[in-house]
């Protein structure tokens, strides 16, 4: 293995442990994590390895095979930047019972499609420390450490969705969280026995306003639940009544994650029932929800989407936290050309850069390699 190989050139022995963590696409769902609401991630084919080994000294040095140079050794958790944060931010949180480490990381994650690649880094550094420290966390516990690493020392607000999707993820399935409880279930998602595949569209963009929307549309919620007097927005059970309290903003915010949170349930309904070529209609609801209410999709992906079901796809949507990165897109097989094509076609009208297009297909959660 590439890493490994890595690994023993930089640090002159072998790892002690070598983990995987994928990145993931959310099939339904979309900031409804930190309102306490559901979510349906699926982990997908592309993630992050670290092979990792503990040292007593305090020091990290941290190797990536994507990053130019070799190891970079830190002597403290202040001097890290960039990309080591998300390490950094693992070693810190778990505070005095890691020292320090040496570490190889090996990543796939197509980068800036929004498919989460810093989750995947959180969870599998966590993942291969908790591993050599017998620390005894379950997945759960690590996609914790992993979000609280990220709010806490890399400065996101995020909710739980992404780094319980990597930790907890089967292959073939969807993840089904309730970001309150933590409650998860893998429900099955056996796309091609239904003639369907999930097409994920990277529009290349990634805005640098993004995270300042995200914690902002964060805030209108919490505020929007005080004057509710709810805990949290997943609380709410007359959405007439709550919307008639609210107004501007907060009100759009409400009706996006209280009717999102039901898509969730029906969706979940449909796949129970076996209908799973009907989802795509909730899907598309799910986006112009996204797009209208919730005011973080971007005209890249809107016209992924449009021309994604003009081309013949069931439905389609934007995924993850918007401003760019992704749509998803379930697509009949013998569809996928048109699609494609459709998509290519309103991008080039259009003077965007040419989309990437991606097949997702529900992959395996972090594990040991
Ligand atoms: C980002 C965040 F990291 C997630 O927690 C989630 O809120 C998502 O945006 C939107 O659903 O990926």
């Amino acid at each position: 293995m590439r890493v490994v190989e890595a690994f023993c050139a930089a640090y002159g022995a072998s790892p002690g442990t070598v983990w995987h963590a994928p990145g993931r696409v959310n099939l339904i769902g979309e900031h409804t994590d930190y309102n306490d609401g559901f979510v349906l991630p699926f982990a997908v084919p592309w993630g992050v390895t670290a092979a990792v080994t503990p040292r007593a000294d305090g020091i990290v040095r941290l190797l990536s095979l994507q990053a130019d140079g070799g190891p970079i050794t830190l002597a403290s958790r202040a001097e890290s930047t960039g990309w080591t944060r998300y390490v950094v931010g693992v070693l810190a949180m778990l505070g005095d019972s890691v020292s320090g480490a040496d570490i190889a990381i090996d990543g796939d994650v197509p980068r800036g499609a929004g498919l989460s690649s810093s989750a995947a880094l959180e969870v599998a550094v966590a993942s291969a420390l908790n591993d050599l420290h017998d620390l005894g966390m379950t997945p759960m516990e690590i996609a914790l450490l992993g979000q609280k690493a990220e709010n806490d020392f890399v400065g996101m607000p995020c909710g739980i969705m992404d780094q319980a999707a990597s930790a907890l993820c089967e292959e073939g399935h969807a993840l089904f969280l309730d970001c309150r409880s933590l409650a998860s279930r893998n429900i099955p998602l056996d796309l091609a026995s239904h003639g369907l595949a999930m097409l994920i569209i990277d529009t290349h963009v990634h805005h640098e306003h993004a995270s300042g929307e995200y914690a902002k549309r964060r805030a209108e919620c919490e505020s929007a639940a005080r004057k509710l007097g709810v805990p949290a927005l997943r609380d709410v059970t007359d959405l007439a009544a709550a919307l008639g309290l609210l107004q501007g903003d907060e009100r759009k915010r409400t009706m996006h994650v209280v009717t999102e949170n039901h898509r969730v349930e029906a969706l979940i309904g449909l796949l129970r029932a076996g209908a799973v070529t009907e989802i795509g209609a909730l899907l598309n609801a799910s986006h112009l929800s996204l797009r209208d209410q919730y005011e973080v999709s971007s005209p890249e992906l809107d016209v992924a989407v449009e021309a994604a079901v003009k081309g013949g796809a069931r439905g389609a949507r934007m995924t993850g936290g918007g401003f760019g990165g992704s749509a998803i897109a379930l697509v009949p097989v013998d569809r996928l050309d048109r699609v494609q094509e459709s998509v290519a076609a309103a991008y080039a009208e259009r003077g965007f850069q040419a989309p990437r297009f991606l097949p997702a297909t529900p992959a395996r959660g972090a594990h040991r390699v």
